[in-house]
């Protein structure tokens, strides 16, 4: 293919490439015509992940490729995914996240060119260090000591509680995120003037001329599923109930995320078998897909796996094998990626992941919860990580490439796990969690989860609403 391209007078980034892989052989012929018929003589076209994103790749208002042409996978894990159970694959692993969040570190101007911490000594007046954050301590004074590490050393700094600033900071760091730290040694340790996040920019919103629906965590075999909430929902989704203006929204609807959890899954928790009603996995997924296959058809259904799902358990997770939802994968409307992954609907950008690592955030981080997990989300994308806390709740396989650094900066950010509903707009993207359609099961009793069931929200035409079928 690239040698096709080569010969047509194309350049194709590697990202682009990527891109390309995932699509229908069709789709990149398609796109490739388009190109050609639109370029000058003779220029050489160079095809970056923007282009394929572009009306121009596309043909000129021509829908007869499909109802869903403009839908498009543009990370999924499924695929590239793999481990060889070597013990050395850990190194790689963490390897691959320093040196991915590095190089986001490195398009700030300031931490440009940072200083192997081996490197580091009393001789330099400002010392600007990226290091893996390898632990958390408390002096007996309560200061605060890090110690970071890169791929030539590790080195402390301390960070004093009267130094109000720095110590919100550091009271925000996680073990196994990637920092900057800016300073100046002192003795062993460095004393930090600046701490640092990858961090983001603000970003343009897009306009939407569609409404998309966000929902997760229906857990369906589970005795404590809302099914006849979840039927309301499907009935509003297919026109058949609601106010003028709910309908109306729904008229719009055009794509259905579910962010996980599908089903109940078997053996999760201890005695979970005492809340089931369907107790066989693929019995499971084939009741979600008598509910799920009563909606619409034009409407695309994009399926990613949660905790509960019948995927492999450490994350990234591949897209629910076939095997266990052969129903579902047997609807016509369905797409199914991995956690996490980033689908473009006509050019929004999603980033779907279930939120598994929710769980260690709140418990780790003071000012972080699961009733908030808008706040966790926006924390997440600060540290440009899904789950860098390596080794509690949040199993990650040993990727040679760590697939949950945020390379890519969606326009919308759609998580469940939590089964509390939150919303928030931060930096111009789209928080959403969106809730569940469980009620609170013992286990969650327990740990006094509280959930907001059946509250589904919609973005309608850039605009959110939540939808409550009780
Ligand atoms: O998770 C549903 C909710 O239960 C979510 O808020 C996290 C919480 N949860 C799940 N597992 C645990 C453990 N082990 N401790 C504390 N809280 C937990 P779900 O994935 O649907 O089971
Ligand atoms: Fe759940
Ligand atoms: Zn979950």
């Amino acid at each position: 293919m690239l040698l096709r391209l080569a010969e047509d007078g194309f350049l194709v980034q590697p990202e682009a490439y990527e891109r390309m892989k995932l699509l229908e052989e069709e789709t990149v012929l398609n796109i490739i015509e388009n190109l050609k018929s639109q370029r000058k003589d003779g220029e050489l076209l160079i095809i970056t992940p923007e282009v394929l994103d572009t009306d121009s790749s596309r043909p000129g208002g021509d829908l007869k490729a499909g109802k869903f042409n403009e839908f498009k996978v543009i990370m999924d894990t499924s695929t590239k995914s793999y481990t060889t159970g070597e013990i050395k694959d850990m190194g790689d692993y963490f390897n691959s996240r320093y040196n991915k969040l590095k190089e986001i570190f490195m398009g700030r101007g300031e931490f440009r060119d940072p200083m192997p911490i081996s490197n580091v000594s009393p001789h330099h007046d400002v010392i600007t260090i990226i290091g893996m954050v390898r632990e958390i301590r408390d002096t007996k004074n309560n200061h605060k000591i890090v110690e970071i590490e890169d791929e030539t050393g590790e080195i402390s700094f301390i960070v004093h509680k009267e130094n109000r600033r720095l110590f919100k900071e550091a009271n925000r760091l996680v073990k196994d995120e990637v920092i900057g730290v800016k300073g100046s040694l002192k003795g062993r340790f460095v004393i930090p003037s600046e701490i640092i996040h990858p961090g983001l920019p603000r970003i343009e919103e897009k306009p939407m001329d569609f409404s998309t629906v966000f929902i997760s965590d229906t857990h369906i075999g589970s005795s404590t599923f809302l099914e006849e909430s979840f039927k309301k929902f499907i009935k509003w989704l297919n026109c058949e109930i609601g106010t003028r203006e709910h309908v109306k929204i729904a008229e719009d609807v055009k794509y259905l995320i579910i962010a996980g959890d599908i089903v109940d899954g078997i053996g999760v928790y201890p005695n979970q078998e005492k809340e089931l009603i369907i107790k066989d996995v693929n019995e499971q997924y084939e009741e979600a897909a008598r509910l799920i296959g009563e909606i619409r058809d034009d409407i695309k259904i994009i399926i990613a796996p949660g905790n509960h799902d019948a995927s492999r358990i450490a994350e990234p997770q591949p897209a629910i094998p076939k095997e266990y939802a052969k129903p579902l994968y047997q609807l016509k409307n369905t797409e199914f990626v991995s956690n996490p992954s980033i689908v473009s609907l006509d050019g929004v950008k999603v980033l779907i992941y279930h939120g598994r690592s929710f769980d260690d955030m709140a418990m780790t981080v003071n000012h972080l919860s699961h009733e908030k997990s808008h706040l966790i989300m926006a924390e997440l994308l600060e540290k440009r990580h899904l789950a860098p806390i390596y080794g509690e709740r949040t199993p990650l396989a040993y990727e040679v490439e760590d697939h949950l650094v945020i390379d890519e900066i969606p326009h919308i950010f759609h998580a469940g796990h939590v089964h509390i509903n939150a919303y928030k707009k931060y930096k111009g993207i789209h928080l959403i969690n969106s809730g569940t359609f469980q009620s609170q099961t013992e286990f969650q009793k327990i740990y006094n989860i509280v959930p907001t069931c059946g509250q589904v929200p919609v973005l309608h035409k850039g605009d959110i609403k939540v939808l409550e079928f009780n």
